[in-house]
């Protein structure tokens, strides 16, 4: 596919809740998109950076930059014949792993676009159907987290994840669990803690979590696999791993049992697929994650999600449930606790084009 030219957004959305995780609060949020045009075919890419440095170093601002100054100028008028060669050809840039992922994405849309094929079917999936979970911030009470958790439960998602930090762990928890003695729960640190903060993790481990998320600093694999010697409950590794070669460490030293896999972390969907292949070697489960996606960004992770691995429920909850109003078309919302990946080729959306103009605040074509 040769790549004509690059159209680069930055969309200004305002989530319909207050996110609060153990690195920040989040509701203003901005969000890059990248058209790629070739042949005739538009395909898009949803960047998965947020407006501060508090999940990864990367930023919108920073891949941008990355993207306008970098990546866009480097690849614009070539021509690939695979993600793989795109991703090849961008190898001195070293991390920016979301920055580069967004052109990626766009690419793989824009060639199962070319070849008249759902993603899914271009990724090697094996289902359309996707269980998936609700991620749920920090609340100020634990009545209002057991009034949460009821809610969404009541609503049919398979899987509940909680955010704790310090000081907002145990007592949250066992109340929910109280409330909701037979639903799959996860807890979600965002690297949180330090192995002296073990004794948290003990006692979250007598509450039959399906796993404990990133509860160790975000660059460790070995202070996990200490943590996880100690606990039953199997440990899921998010902001540790960013390539399959991570992957392949953090499942061999025992640092984890459990990936959640995220394409823009792990530099796109080539990357996330190897990573997934190593998980299945090792008999991991691994999950799809979430990054407050709109609906480029939702449908690209359902497709991920149809590969065989990915056996336990996403984070890709109902795009109703983040937003009064998504850019894409078919809007993504669960039944049942079950996204279904939209049919058409590709990415399988359209874009609304208007509700595009107003929301954006920042362009750059080539
Ligand atoms: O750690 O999984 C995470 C959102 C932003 C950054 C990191 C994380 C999250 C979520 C929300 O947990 C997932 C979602 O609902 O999209
Ligand atoms: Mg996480």
């Amino acid at each position: 596919m040769k790549i004509e030219r690059i159209e680069l957004r930055e969309v200004a959305v305002r989530l319909k809740f207050r996110f609060e995780t153990s690195f920040g609060v989040e509701q203003e949020l901005r969000k890059l998109l990248l058209t790629l045009y070739s042949e005739g075919l538009e395909g898009y890419g949803e960047c998965t950076a947020g407006i501060m440095p508090g999940y990864s170093y990367e930023t919108v601002e920073s891949a941008w930059q990355v993207l306008t100054e970098f990546i866009i100028p480097q690849v614009i008028g070539q021509d690939y014949a695979t993600p793989a060669q795109l991703i090849d050809d961008l190898r001195l840039i070293r991390g920016h792993n979301m920055a580069v992922a967004t052109l990626e994405n766009a690419f793989w849309d824009a060639q199962a676009k070319a070849a008249g094929v759902p993603l899914w079917v271009l990724l090697g999936g094996v289902r359309t159907e996707i269980p998936v979970g609700a991620s749920l911030g920090i609340q100020p009470s634990i009545d209002e987290t057991v009034a949460l958790a009821q809610r969404h439960a009541a609503e049919g998602y398979q899987r509940l994840k909680f955010k704790i930090k310090p000081g907002w762990d145990v007592l949250p928890l066992r109340a929910v669990r109280a409330a909701l003695p037979e639903m799959p729960l996860t807890v979600d640190a965002n690297s949180a803690y330090s192995l002296t903060s073990a004794r948290v993790f003990q006692q979250l481990d007598e509450l039959g979590l399906d796993y404990i998320e990133q509860p160790l600093a975000h660059d460790d694999l070995v202070d996990h696999a200490q943590l996880q010697a100690l606990l039953t409950t199997p440990i899921c590794l998010d902001e540790s791993i960013h390539s399959p070669e991570d992957a392949r460490k953090g499942l061999q030293l025992g640092s984890g049992r459990v990936i959640n896999l995220k394409q823009g972390r792990m530099r796109g969907l080539l990357a996330a697929r190897r990573a997934h292949e190593v998980a299945v070697s090792f008999g991991a489960p691994v999950w799809c994650g979430g990054m407050l996606e709109l609906g480029i960004g939702r449908a690209t992770n359902l497709h991920l999600s149809s590969l065989p691995g990915f056996t336990l429920p996403g984070d890709t909850a109902s795009a109703s449930r983040y937003w009064d109003e998504d850019l894409v078309e078919p809007q993504l919302d669960h039944q049942d606790g079950l996204q279904r990946i939209p049919p058409g080729p590709g990415l399988g959306v359209t874009i609304k084009r208007d509700l595009l103009a107003r929301l954006t605040v920042r362009r750059a074509t080539n």
